[in-house]
Order: C-alpha cells, then sequence, then structure tokens
C-alpha cells in the first residue's frame, strides 16, 4: 500500500520556484553543470574570491539564522540556531555529519538530490564547516542506494581535483576534508545518535539524549549533524541572501521544501515547492487523485507522522506550524495520499509492521509496545479482533509515547492514536463484521 523507498524513480520535473532541484534532468549533475547554474558561487563569495566581500564565521550563522532555514530530515530545528551550539573553541576534533540515511516510508527525496545535485550538498557542507570551524566531514548514505553513493564518490572527487576540499580550499587557509561513509540499511540508522554509533563500527543503537550530538558526537566529540537537503539549501543562502531566501518561503519556514509524494496520486514523485504553498496546489502538481477519485486521508510527513482526513488536510499550507497547528508534522515532507477506497485498518497494519520490524529493541516499551500495537491490528484485519481491541491500542500506544530513548517508539504510537482519533468508526466496523467498511479494497 505504501511505496516503499529506494526503489522506483521518483523525479518529476514539475516545481515552483525551485532552489535544489531547477532545471534538473539526471544528465546534468557534473561539477561544470553546477558551475554553469551558479555553483560554488556561494563558497567564492565566503572566501572572498571573484569579487565576492568574504565572510566571518559568525556573518555565515546569522545568514542561516536570518533564513529561518529549518531542518529537512524531520523534526524542522532551527538549523543556524543548531550551528551555533558547536563549540567553536573546542581544542579538539570536531565532526560535520550529513544524514543521507533515508529510510522513513513514502521519503525518497534526498536520493534524488543526490543524484541529481550532489555538488549541492557538498558546498553546503563545506559552507557549514567554514562556519563552525570544523575540518572533517562524513556524509552517511542509506545502505541500499549503492548507486547514490558511487555518485556521490564521484562529485567529491570533482571538487577535490577542482580545490573546493583538501588542505587549503581555493588557496585559503580553510581545510576540509569530506568522505561518503555506507549506511547498514536499518531504519534506525537515521536517528542521529545510532548513525554516528553505526559510523563509529558500533551497532546502530540510539544513545540517551542529552548529551546531544553538539556537545558529544562522533567520537565523543562536538558534532553538527544535517539532513542532505538542508546542507543543499545552503549554498542559494550564502549566494543570495538570507532575507531572500525567508521571503521565498513563509515566516518562521524559510525557502523551498522538496516533497515526496506519493500513494492514491496520479504522478507520485519529488516535487519542490515554496513553504506556505497550500496542500491542495501540491495534490495538483502531483495529478490530483487517481482516477478523479475522492480524496479520504493524507499522511503529511512520513510514516511517523499522524494522519490527517481530507477536509483538515485541505485547509492546510504545506509547512512546519500549518501541519502542527492541524494536529501532525510536517517530518521529513513525505505526503502520503489516501483515497476512498483505503481501508484505515489495512494502512495501520502496514506502519505497525514496519515499526515493529524496525525498533532496535533497546527499551521495553518500545520493544514489546511495537509487537503487541502490530498483533492487535493484525488482529482486527484478519476478522478476529475484540471489542476492547480499541482501548487497548490506545493504551499501548499512550504507555510507548513519551518514555522511550529514542523517537521511534512516538513514532510508532502516534499514527495509532491518529487512526483511531479520525477512523474510529472503520475499526469497529471491522470488529463487528470482520470485514473492512470500504466497499473494494485495491
Ligand atoms: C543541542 C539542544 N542540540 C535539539 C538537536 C538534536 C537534533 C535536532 C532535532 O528526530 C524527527 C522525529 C521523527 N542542544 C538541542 C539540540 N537539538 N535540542 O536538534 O532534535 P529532535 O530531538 O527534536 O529530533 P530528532 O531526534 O532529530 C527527528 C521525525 O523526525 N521523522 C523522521 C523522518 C525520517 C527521515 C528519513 O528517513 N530521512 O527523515 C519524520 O517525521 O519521528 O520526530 O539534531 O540533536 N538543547
Ligand atoms: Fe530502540 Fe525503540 Fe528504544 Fe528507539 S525507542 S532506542 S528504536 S527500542
Amino acid at each position: 500500500q505504501f511505496q516503499a523507498t529506494g526503489t522506483q524513480t521518483c523525479f518529476h520535473n514539475r516545481h515552483i520556484q525551485p532552489q535544489i532541484l531547477a532545471g534538473l534532468n539526471g544528465a546534468n549533475w557534473r561539477l561544470k553543470d553546477y558551475e554553469a547554474r551558479g555553483g560554488y558561487q556561494a563558497l567564492r563569495r565566503m572566501l572572498g574570491q571573484d569579487g565576492g566581500e568574504g565572510l566571518t564565521q559568525d556573518q555565515v550563522i546569522a545568514m542561516v539564522k536570518e533564513s529561518a532555514l529549518r531542518g529537512r530530515g524531520g523534526a524542522g530545528f532551527p538549523t543556524g540556531l543548531k550551528w551555533s551550539f558547536m563549540p567553536r573553541q573546542f581544542p579538539g576534533q570536531k565532526y560535520l555529519v550529513c544524514n543521507t540515511d533515508e529510510g522513513e516510508p513514502g521519503t525518497c527525496k534526498d536520493r534524488d538530490i543526490m543524484e541529481f545535485n550532489p555538488h549541492a550538498v557538498i558546498e553546503g557542507m563545506i559552507i557549514a564547516a567554514f562556519a563552525m570551524g570544523i575540518t572533517v566531514g562524513y556524509n552517511y548514505i542509506h545502505g541500499e542506494i549503492f548507486h547514490t553513493y558511487e555518485r556521490f564518490e564521484q562529485a567529491i572527487e570533482e571538487a577535490r581535483a577542482a580545490g573546493f576540499l583538501g588542505d587549503n580550499i581555493l588557496g585559503s587557509s580553510f581545510s576540509f576534508q569530506l568522505h561518503a561513509a555506507h549506511g547498514f540499511g536499518a531504519y534506525i540508522c537515521g536517528e542521529e545518535t545510532a548513525l554516528l554509533e553505526s559510523l563509529e563500527g558500533k551497532k546502530g543503537q540510539p544513545r540517551f539524549k542529552p548529551p546531544f550530538p553538539a556537545s558529544f558526537g562522533l567520537y565523543g566529540k562536538p558534532t553538527t549533524i544535517n539532513n542532505t537537503e538542508t546542507f543543499a539549501a545552503v549554498p542559494w543562502i550564502i549566494r543570495l541572501g538570507g532575507k531572500a531566501y525567508l521571503e521565498s518561503g513563509k515566516p518562521n519556514n524559510g525557502g523551498t521544501k522538496i516533497y515526496s509524494v506519493s500513494g492514491d496520486v496520479e504522478l507520485p514523485g519529488n516535487y519542490e515547492v515554496p513553504m506556505g504553498t497550500p496542500f491542495a496546489t501540491l495534490l495538483e502538481l502531483a495529478g490530483g487523485v487517481r482516477q478523479g477519485r475522492k480524496l479520504k486521508a493524507v499522511i503529511p510527513g512520513g510514516s511517523s507522522s499522524p494522519v490527517l482526513p481530507a477536509d483538515i488536510m485541505m485547509d492546510c499550507t504545506m509547512d512546519y506550524d500549518s501541519i502542527a497547528k492541524a494536529g501532525s508534522m510536517l517530518g521529513s515532507g513525505a505526503v502520503i495520499v489516501m483515497d476512498d477506497s483505503r481501508c484505515m485498518v489495512k494502512s495501520l497494519q502496514t506502519l505497525s509492521y514496519f515499526y515493529m520490524h524496525e525498533s532496535c529493541g533497546q527499551c521495553t516499551p518500545c520493544r514489546e509496545g511495537t509487537g503487541w500495537l502490530f498483533r492487535v491490528v493484525d488482529r482486527i484485519e484478519h476478522g478476529l479482533g475484540r471489542e476492547a481491541d480499541m482501548a487497548l491500542l490506545n493504551s499501548v500506544a499512550e504507555n510507548i509515547q513519551g518514555r522511550t530513548i529514542c523517537a521511534l517508539g512516538d513514532a510508532a504510537a502516534m499514527p495509532v492514536r491518529a487512526m483511531l482519533k479520525h477512523f474510529l468508526p472503520e475499526f469497529e466496523y471491522h470488529v463487528a463484521h470482520k470485514t473492512c467498511m470500504v466497499p473494494v479494497y485495491v
């Protein structure tokens, strides 16, 4: 029912004012193409080359703060604020990490950015490293996308040969070494502290936070981790200014965002639109609900975000604040569209299986609770449900949420509670009649 990530080509060249995916067709990812589009001009400006004024670390961070760029990996944390947490005067090694461990069901944007515009990620990382005084960086790339890993390696080689990476970048005193790292394919390795453990060669299990990576990160050293799309947005900000970026989006939600639209639409794919774009416009870009059917519900920000019924969703604009006000999360921007042929019990069964399978097993409420949720939804789906099951599901979900080491526990619990809140009659019908309430399931 949900499209798996990592298997389909998601790219559709239909965007509104794109900043990251502009003019890309899959054949123009190389350094020469990127430079022809204005690539590495931000870096030159920052280092005071080619007539650029040269920027200080504080000025770069101030521009990113002004832009209202927020983390594109799921939490929407303000990027400039995160950069300001890095203790720049720390005497030892500091690290920069890019999180390309895209694994959220429905999400397939980072893979396209890496394939179609890898130099934007590299330039964004170089700028971030300069701003925080970091000399070593890694890009942790999801373990199941080999082609993307190879392309990023090629792009790194191009950048190094051109003097954008390595010692004394473009003749300056600033040096930055960037490496690609192959991920291990588990969803949990996308959680930032599990990613660090995995990068260190250990089992990918989340750490307790705090301490946050800003003070105790890779090998216990101060580390800044941002999502691929976040880094890819940075060159535009430094080239054209934080204010321009902010104004291209919505207050507190700067710039554009790439949405992976999947499910029951005519043209599933990645669409880049300004923050604050009405959901209806995004749906239209994706060709509308397939076969002219009626919209039933939308999961607006990847499988971890609570489902919203059609009427609430149609009143939303696509930005962090509007979706949060409606009771969900913009998350990683994976918009899963469901039409009126979808059974919510079956949908929740699919989701619950995923979280049970991906729980790392480290804490009891998540390890035991995700399996319990799946088994109860599964028996309802198979006509073996009991009247008390809906209350039981809510109770198990409540006892997981807020009681686990990482956000996977919450991510497993929240969709259950939202499904029951908005679509309880479907679950009750399933228990009473041992079959779906919706007439057709395709
Ligand atoms: C220093 C503080 N640093 C917060 C940092 C923190 C992190 C960022 C956000 O979860 C969500 C999750 C998924 N001092 C700090 C601080 N930080 N306070 O800020 O932190 P946090 O804890 O709010 O979020 P998180 O643990 O990063 C991410 C949701 O995203 N999600 C997941 C999507 C999956 C993908 C994918 O597959 N690519 O993106 C989707 O909704 O459920 O809620 O860096 O260190 N005082
Ligand atoms: Fe592991 Fe789940 Fe605990 Fe996260 S919440 S640490 S995935 S057991």
